[in-house]
């Protein structure tokens, strides 16, 4: 790494794991359709919510991922299932990568704030 900044590694993801935990699950088409139709929050990751590859983020998507899951569809292009870079580039981007070796933590970290300790004063 040249900086320290945090800066955009490999833009690395697992297609079609829209909300990053490392599987796919109906939670991502869930996830992408409330992205999609209810406002939510873009995803980080836009590209692992590109289920079909295609460079945008439709209907399209959900549906792909949907069949893949419940009705035997075709698998999601790559990377999948592991995790790797998008071999298409295209509008959609990764800018948080989640797949650099490192599981997503259960829990985002807490910072620990110092308390005193109880000691009676003398
Ligand atoms: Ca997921
Ligand atoms: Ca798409
Ligand atoms: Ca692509």
């Amino acid at each position: 790494m040249e900086s320290g900044e945090i800066a955009i590694l490999d833009p690395r993801f697992i297609r079609g794991d829209c909300n990053f935990s490392n599987n796919i699950d109906l939670a991502d088409p869930i996830g992408l359709a409330s992205i999609l139709f209810v406002g939510a929050p873009a995803p980080p990751c836009a590209d692992a919510c590109d289920g079909n590859d295609d460079g945008q983020l439709d209907l399209a998507d959900v549906i792909s991922v949907l069949e893949y899951l419940f009705i035997q569809g075709a698998a999601p292009p790559p990377p999948f299932p592991a995790c790797g870079l998008d071999p298409t580039p295209d509008a959609t981007a990764c800018d948080f990568p989640r797949c650099n070796g490192v599981r997503l933590p259960a829990r985002l970290p807490v910072t620990v704030t110092e308390t005193p300790e109880d000691r009676p004063t003398t």
